[in-house]
C-alpha cells in the first residue's frame, strides 16, 4: 500500500528538474571522450587485423546510443568480411584465439575469455584510460537496438537526461548490475522509453510503427524485424504528437517514478516499446514473472526473466522509495553557483 503524496509545490518541481539538469551535466562525457573511445577501437582494430584479415571491430551500447557515462565499458562488435552471420563459425575459437592475441597487447591488461556465457566475450581493462571493455562476435541484434536507443535520443534533449537519471538512480540504489542478478542498464532504458511513449501527451512515437505505404517493412536480422522509422528530420510531419508534451525534466522523472508504482499494472502488462497499444503479460505467456520487459526485436528476450522474487521486490521497493522521496517537497537551499 502506497501513502498519498503531498501536494507538490512549484518551487520544489523547480529544484527536482535541477536536480535532474544537473545529474545529465555531471554524468555525460564531452567529445574529447567520445573521440578516445573511437581512437581505441581503430587502435584495436587496426591490431586485430594482424592475425585476423578481415576482421571489423564496431561500438555498441552507450559508448554510441547516447546515454554514455565517462567510465561506461567498451562494448565492442567484432565481424569478418565476407560472413555474414556466426552460424558456420567455431565462436568459442575464435574467442579464445583473440584472447591469445590481445594477451600482447601493450596497452591492455586483464584479459579474459568468457566462454560459458550466453554470448561469448573476451574482457579487458585498457590502460591508459582506465576503461573496461568486452569484444563479442557478431552481437547484430545489439547494433540495432544501439541505433534504436540513439534516435530516441535524438529526438528530444529530455529522453537522454531522463535515461541518465534512470541509470544513476539505478546504481545508487544499486539495483542495475545484471551480472549480480538486477535489471542491465538496457532494461532500465527501455523503462524509461516505455514511460515516455505512454505519458499524456507523449514525448516520444513508437518509431517502429511509424512507416510509409500499407504494410510495415521487413528488415529480417537473426530472423526478426529490426525495422524502424530513422529519419527523424521528417518526423514532425509524420507524427501528429511532436513536441506537444511541453513538461521538464523534472516533472517526467517523478511522473516515471509514480507511473511505475501507482499505474503500471505489472502483473498484467508488459513493458513494451515496439507498440504503442498496451501488451499483455498473458498474450506473451510471461505470467511468471513480475517485472517483463519485451526487447525491441527479439520478442522472445524478456528482459526481467533472470529476476528473482527477491530481487524484484528489492527494485520495486527502490521505486516506491523513490516516489516518496523525489515526491514530497522540503525546504532545501540550493548551492549557489
Ligand atoms: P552502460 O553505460 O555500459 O551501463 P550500456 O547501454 O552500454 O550501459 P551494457 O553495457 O549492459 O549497457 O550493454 C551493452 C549493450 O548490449 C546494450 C544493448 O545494446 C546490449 N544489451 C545489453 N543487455 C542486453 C540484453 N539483455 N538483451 C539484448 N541486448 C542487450
Ligand atoms: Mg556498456
Amino acid at each position: 500500500k502506497l501513502d498519498p503524496l503531498p501536494p507538490m509545490t512549484t518551487k520544489f518541481v523547480s529544484i527536482l528538474n535541477q536536480v535532474c539538469e544537473q545529474c545529465y551535466k555531471d554524468f555525460a562525457p564531452d567529445k574529447l571522450e567520445v573521440g578516445v573511445r573511437e581512437h581505441i577501437l581503430q587502435d584495436l582494430e587496426d591490431f586485430v587485423r594482424r592475425q585476423f584479415a578481415g576482421a571489423r571491430l564496431q561500438l555498441f551500447g552507450s559508448s554510441k546510443n547516447g546515454f554514455g557515462f565517462r567510465q561506461s565499458d567498451l562494448d565492442i562488435c567484432m565481424v569478418l568480411e565476407g560472413q555474414d552471420n556466426a552460424d558456420d563459425l567455431d565462436c568459442i575459437g575464435i574467442i579464445e584465439s583473440l584472447a591469445r592475441l590481445l594477451k600482447k597487447h601493450p596497452g591492455l591488461r586483464n584479459i579474459l575469455p568468457i566462454t560459458t556465457a550466453k554470448v561469448p566475450i573476451v574482457k579487458f581493462y585498457h590502460i591508459r584510460t582506465g576503461l573496461e571493455g568486452d569484444i563479442s562476435l557478431y552481437n547484430t541484434l545489439a547494433l540495432h537496438n544501439t541505433n534504436l536507443l540513439a534516435s530516441y535520443a535524438a529526438i528530444d534533449r529530455r529522453v537522454k537526461i531522463l535515461c541518465y537519471v534512470m541509470k544513476v538512480f539505478a546504481k545508487m540504489c544499486d539495483i542495475g548490475d545484471a551480472s549480480r542478478g538486477s535489471l542491465s542498464s538496457y532494461a532500465y532504458t527501455l523503462m524509461v522509453l516505455f514511460f515516455l511513449q505512454q505519458r499524456n501527451p507523449p514525448v516520444i512515437p513508437v518509431l517502429q510503427e511509424i512507416y510509409d505505404g500499407e504494410k510495415k517493412p521487413q528488415v529480417l536480422v537473426d530472423g526478426w524485424n529490426v525495422y524502424f522509422w530513422d529519419d527523424l528530420k521528417t518526423l514532425p510531419s509524420r507524427w501528429p504528437q511532436y513536441e506537444k508534451n511541453t513538461e521538464t525534466v523534472g516533472e517526467l522523472w517523478l511522473g516515471l517514478l509514480r507511473f511505475y508504482t501507482e499505474d503500471f499494472d505489472f502483473r498484467e502488462h508488459v513493458v513494451c516499446i515496439r507498440q504503442q497499444a498496451r501488451l499483455t503479460t498473458f498474450n506473451k505467456q510471461w505470467t511468471s514473472k513480475y517485472i517483463v520487459i519485451e526487447d525491441p526485436f527479439d520478442l522472445n528476450h524478456n528482459l526481467g526473466a533472470g529476476l528473482s522474487r527477491r530481487m524484484t521486490n528489492f527494485i520495486m521497493k527502490a521505486f516506491i522509495n523513490g516516489r516518496r522521496v523525489f515526491g514530497t517537497p522540503v525546504k532545501v537551499f540550493p548551492p549557489q553557483y
